[in-house]
């Protein structure tokens, strides 16, 4: 059995995606999430340029070799651009896996280890009281578990906050725009939000809350044990990861959980951080992790230590990274909590898959391989739209993590 060709597709049906299609000279294919967030053409270029040639020929069953030949064989590890373009390939692979053996991928991974998987949603309001309704209508839709994000005073926009209530999508059409950062205000404000949530819902549905990277350890360490009498599900992204033992000084001073990681492409940029304990839920995503073969090796790693899974799912994540996300984190024994960002209806028609979301948990039938398909001629009517995530400056103009 042979690789006979690899197609990658860029579509935009509301937000850039990058797929890659793998075709064998049996007929049976497999589909690939290779979407990077604002960088979309720096891995389809990689996959068509230096990828996708070297695997013609090869026996699309030797997952394993193929993602040893991708990673050690390059000389040139890691990165974000290289990891998600093998993560593509891994996860065409496994669906093709699957589909030979007719069995969804959860069952080649060891079988479900649970019947559905806990979501968390986003509520996101410009102020506390319209964040106070989207959590309402989150468990009204049946959320068992909800972020919650609010804009701050002060401040004209604030990353996790769409323009009108609901739909949030972080990447806009054009060149990146320019917000605003005032880590002083958000931290004033953001305990006082979490209070009107508790005051008007009560602790049963579990809070989350992402800080963006935007804090420096000191700080993060107040907010964590300010967030401590609201007892959040976790507190994302406190501070950037790159020095991972910056985690080692907020954990001396919060029992809230910390996650983080959605910005990781290898084991090596959470070694530290799950070795040491320094986080309870790892969010790194197959797409930009290098895919199924790699994120297991980190999700074992992470059991190991009684870190959970957290997965990042944006709406950058394509559906086939959901599908692949859905059908891990039925076998992962360490799986924790998924996120769950709604695609527009349009990608969902691009992207037909048989996740779907089910009273606060998403579930899946037994279907062979991932169970997400692409409808290429319609993705054809939607080229790429250049857009980025905005960045941030501080009041003074420094700029400052987004
Ligand atoms: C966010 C994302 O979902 C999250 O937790 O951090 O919206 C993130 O900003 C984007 O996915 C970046 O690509
Ligand atoms: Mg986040």
């Amino acid at each position: 059995m042979k690789i006979e060709r690899i197609q990658t597709i860029v579509t935009c049906p509301g937000r850039n995606f990058v797929t890659v299609k793998v075709m064998t000279d049996q007929g049976v294919y497999g589909l690939g999430d290779a979407t990077l967030n604002g960088r979309e053409l720096a891995v389809s270029a990689y996959l068509d340029a230096h990828v996708i040639p070297c695997l013609i020929g090869r026996d699309p069953r030797c997952i394993e070799d193929i993602w040893q030949y991708l990673y050690r064989g390059a000389y040139w590890r890691r990165g974000p651009v290289t990891m998600t373009a093998i993560a593509a390939i891994d996860m065409a692979l496994w669906d093709i896996l699957g589909k030979l053996a007719n069995m969804p991928v959860y069952q080649l991974l060891g079988g479900k280890s649970r019947q559905r998987l806990l979501v968390y949603g986003h509520a996101n309001g410009r102020d506390h009281e319209e964040a106070v309704d989207a959590v309402h209508r989150h468990i009204a839709e049946g959320f068992k578990a909800i972020r919650v994000q609010s804009g701050v005073p002060g401040l004209s926009k604030v990353y996790g906050v769409g323009k009108q209530p609901g739909h949030y999508e972080p990447a806009e059409k054009g060149l990146p725009p320019e917000e605003p950062w005032d880590t002083a205000l958000y931290l004033r404000h953001t305990p006082e939000l979490f209070r009107k949530v508790r005051d008007a819902i009560g602790f049963e549905p579990h809070l989350l809350h992402d800080a963006h990277h935007r804090l420096t350890p000191i700080e993060a360490a107040r907010l964590g044990k300010a967030l401590e009498p609201f007892s959040l599900f976790w507190l994302e992204d406190a501070t950037p990861a790159e020095d991972q033992d910056a985690f080692r000084l907020i954990r001396q001073h919060t029992t809230t959980p910390l996650a983080v990681g959605e910005v990781f492409n290898s084991i090596w940029d959470c070694k530290d951080l799950i070795g040491n304990q320094l986080i309870d839920f790892i969010r790194t995503t197959i797409v930009h992790a290098g895919g199924i073969t790699h994120v297991r090796r980190i999700a074992d790693f992470a059991a190991m230590h009684q870190v959970r899974t957290g997965f990042h799912g944006a709406t950058d994540l394509s559906p086939v990274c959901m599908a692949a996300a859905v059908n891990f984190g039925l076998w992962a024994p360490n799986f924790g909590i998924q996120e769950l960002m709604p695609h527009n209806a349009l990608t969902d028609e691009v992207f037909p898959h048989n996740y779907r979301f089910e009273d606060g948990y998403l579930v899946m039938d037994e279907v062979p391989g991932l169970g997400v398909e692409i409808d290429e001629a319609l993705a054809a009517r939607y080229p790429y739209e250049r857009a980025y995530l905005p960045v941030a400056r501080l009041r003074d103009g420094s700029m400052w993590n987004w």
